[in-house]
């Protein structure tokens, strides 16, 4: 029976190692959360990393062993090609430049090899456990090499890649010194795919500009094959979250949440700790409404949870501690004896936790400087079956190309979010429920099983194209 190989980065479980030996738990972020619901679907397996640095030969063995039960296989790595491939490569150079933040790039040539080699190391793990009749689904920035690397070794192998961050307009592509090789890599598949159609549009642009292949109406003509290029905005597993959400557990949790704010209007803010996540711009939109708008004081307070992600890389450090600052700052000035403005969580709450805190949320705010996507915003709209509660979200997020009920901002233009903030607080609840009714039709239709089936069909049918192709 034929199989789908998940190759991403990280793998969906990250190990720890604590004083009582090594621990499995989910890993956050939004490859994992999103593609968990659908590798355990079939007889799938799913090949990365594991999060841990385990040199030991028996802690490996053991490693391997319990992942394995649980249908995935691990790439291990070393402390040096963490370094350098993943905070070096992946995430000091490709990271900001596909998120226009170009000026953060590091370009170093020791990355650059560190990222070809750990490639390869994926592209052995893979051909070992794949069979002839499998298809290999490769995910994300740390991976563009690897198409072009599994093409070389099996030119007939079904491969799709999708991208789940931003592909940026080809002039921040041309900044990189390895542009065109980061391109002849994605081209090894047969189906390329990102969220929206401005970044496929991108990636085409690039390609005919540094590559000099032609494309038209999404296939790209290389000197030896057809690729298919589209969009495919990614979706949640909707019903687990609308299901969660309408759990005792969950029901009990938010009563418990509740004693703290009393009647309080809770705007929640939740990401990874992330400069594209544009959160001290979020904090300078909320002072900005308690400067405007005395009449909010005391009646609302922002919840906001910032998981701790990549705080080995400077950027991210510092804004850390700009956060900090900046949520000191308000507190101290605007506080009250039974008002705290802002709750500030840095650490991730357990899935039930997250569930609850997204049903007792007037207000979401969601404002990345640039997002590919946005899980957030979808998982906030799934767990509102009372059709109440307002997404505020940035045009500069994929998920604004679908979620267009939605109060859409420009994040850097603090006064329009500052508006937008007072709009939400002030929205009827017929308008709430309008908005929020469509916004779920459209998340639970195109929900993560729907986009795996898509982006499969699709990848089946260039097979199809690419044997008319050949034969014409
Ligand atoms: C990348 C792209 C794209 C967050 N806090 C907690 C928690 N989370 C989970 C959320 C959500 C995920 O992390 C974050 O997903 P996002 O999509 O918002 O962002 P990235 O991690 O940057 O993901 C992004 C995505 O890939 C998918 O293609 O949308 O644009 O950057 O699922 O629920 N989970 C738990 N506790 C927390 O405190 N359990």
């Amino acid at each position: 029976m034929s199989r789908t190989i998940i190759v991403s980065n990280r793998l969906p479980t990250k190990v720890q190692r604590t004083a009582n030996g090594l621990t499995f738990q989910p890993s956050e972020g939004g490859l994992a959360t999103g593609l968990g619901s659908i590798y355990r679907a079939a007889d799938n397996v799913w090949i990365g990393w594991p999060g841990l640095v385990v040199s030991d030969p028996g802690e490996q063995q053991q490693v391997t062993q319990r992942l394995q039960a649980d249908s995935m296989a691990p790439v291990f790595l070393t402390e040096r090609e963490i370094q350098d491939y993943y905070e070096g490569f992946s995430n000091g150079t490709l990271w900001p430049t596909f998120h226009y933040f170009s000026e953060y790039a590091l370009y170093e040539e020791v990355h650059w090899e560190a990222y070809v080699a750990v490639n390869r190391k994926f592209c052995e793990a893979v051909l070992e456990l794949a069979g002839p009749d499998d298809t290999i689904w490769v995910h994300d920035y740390q991976l563009l090499l690897l198409p072009e690397m599994l093409r070389r070794e099996r030119p007939s192998a079904t491969i799709g890649f999708f991208l789940h961050i931003p592909f940026p307009s080809y002039e921040l592509l041309r900044e990189l010194p390895w542009g065109a090789e980061l391109l002849e890599g994605m081209l090894g598949a047969d189906l390329i795919g990102f969220h929206t159609f401005s970044y496929q549009r991108h990636f085409l642009s690039a390609v005919s500009h540094m590559l000099g292949y032609p494309n038209q109406s999404g296939q790209v003509e290389t000197p030896s094959r057809l690729v298919l290029v589209d969009a495919f905005p990614m979706g949640i597993d909707f019903k687990q979250y609308a299901e969660t959400a309408n759990t005792e557990a969950v029901a009990r949790q938010i009563l418990a949440y509740r004693e703290g704010f009393r009647e309080g209007r809770i705007v929640l803010s939740i990401d990874r700790l992330d400069y594209t996540k544009g959160i001290a711009q979020r904090l300078r939109a909320f002072e900005g409404l308690l400067q405007r708008h005395p009449e909010w004081h005391g009646k609302v307070s922002l919840l906001m949870v910032v998981v701790p992600s990549r705080d080995q890389v400077a950027q991210y450090q510092s804004l850390k501690e700009e956060i900090d600052e900046l949520v000191g700052r308000l507190n101290a000035q605007f506080s009250t004896m039974s008002w705290t403005p802002i709750h500030y969580f840095y650490r991730s709450f357990p899935f039930e936790e997250l569930v609850a805190l997204y049903r007792l949320a007037d207000i979401a705010l969601v404002t990345p400087v640039r997002d590919g996507m946005n899980l957030v915003a979808k998982e906030y709209i799934a767990c509102r079956n009372d059709e109440r509660g307002v997404l505020i979200l940035s045009e500069r997020a994929g998920a604004a190309h679908e979620l267009s009920d939605a109060l859409l901002i420009n994040p850097t233009d603090t006064n329009h979010l500052v508006e937008a903030l007072n709009e939400a607080l002030l929205m009827p609840e017929e308008e709430q429920g309008r908005r929020m009714g469509h916004l779920r039709a459209l998340v639970e239709q195109y929900d993560v099983f729907a986009w795996t089936k898509l982006f499969m069909d699709r990848l089946a049918y260039s097979k199809i194209k690419q044997h008319i192709y050949a034969t014409d």
